[in-house]
C-alpha cells in the first residue's frame, strides 16, 4: 500500500510530467511553423519523453494500489522569441522539475517509502540529462549565433535525435 501523501504528491507530478510533454509539443509545433524541423523534431522526441515519465509514475501508482487521479493539464505557451529563446525555457522548465522531483523525494523519505524511493531515484539521474541535453543544445547555439547557416547545421543535426 502507498500513503496518502505519497499518493497526492504522485498525482501533482503526474500532471506535471503532462504538462512538460504538452510544453514541448507547443515548441515542436512553434518550430514546425519556424521552419526548423530539426527542433522541432528534437522537441517531438522530447514530449514522448515526458509523457514516457507520467507513465512510469502512473504505473507505479497502479501497481501499489494508489489511485490516480488526472488534472486538467494547463495551456502552454505557444510563441518564443526564436530557437535560444525556446531552449533556454526548456532549460528552466527542467530546473523547476528537478525541484519538484526532489521534493517529491523528499515526501518519500518522509513516508519511509522505500519502493517509491528507488523509482524516483530513475527520475533523479533523469534530470541531470534533461538539464545536461538542454545546456548542451543552448552552448551550441551561442557559439553559432548570428550564422544563419550554421543554425540551420545545427537544425540537421538536432533532427538526427532517436529515442
Ligand atoms: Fe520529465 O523530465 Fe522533463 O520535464
Amino acid at each position: 500500500m502507498i500513503s496518502k501523501p505519497m499518493i497526492d504528491a504522485f498525482n501533482d507530478q503526474i500532471n506535471k510530467e503532462m504538462f512538460s510533454s504538452h510544453l514541448y509539443l507547443s515548441m515542436a509545433a512553434y518550430f514546425e511553423g519556424s521552419g526548423l524541423p530539426g527542433a522541432a523534431q528534437w522537441m517531438h522526441v522530447q514530449a514522448g519523453e515526458e509523457h514516457e515519465h507520467a507513465m512510469k509514475l502512473f504505473a507505479h501508482l497502479v501497481d501499489r494500489g494508489g489511485k490516480v487521479t488526472l488534472k486538467a493539464i494547463a495551456a502552454p505557451e505557444t510563441e518564443w522569441n526564436g530557437p535560444m529563446a525556446a531552449f533556454k525555457a526548456v532549460y528552466e522548465h527542467e530546473q523547476l522539475i528537478t525541484r519538484s522531483i526532489h521534493e517529491l523525494y523528499e515526501v518519500a523519505q518522509k513516508e519511509k517509502d522505500y519502493a517509491a524511493q528507488i523509482l524516483l531515484q530513475w527520475f533523479i539521474n533523469e534530470q541531470v540529462e534533461e538539464e545536461k541535453n538542454a545546456a548542451g543544445v543552448i552552448e551550441s547555439m551561442k557559439r553559432i549565433e548570428a550564422h544563419e547557416t550554421a543554425v540551420l547545421q545545427l537544425d540537421h543535426q538536432l533532427a538526427k535525435r532517436g529515442k
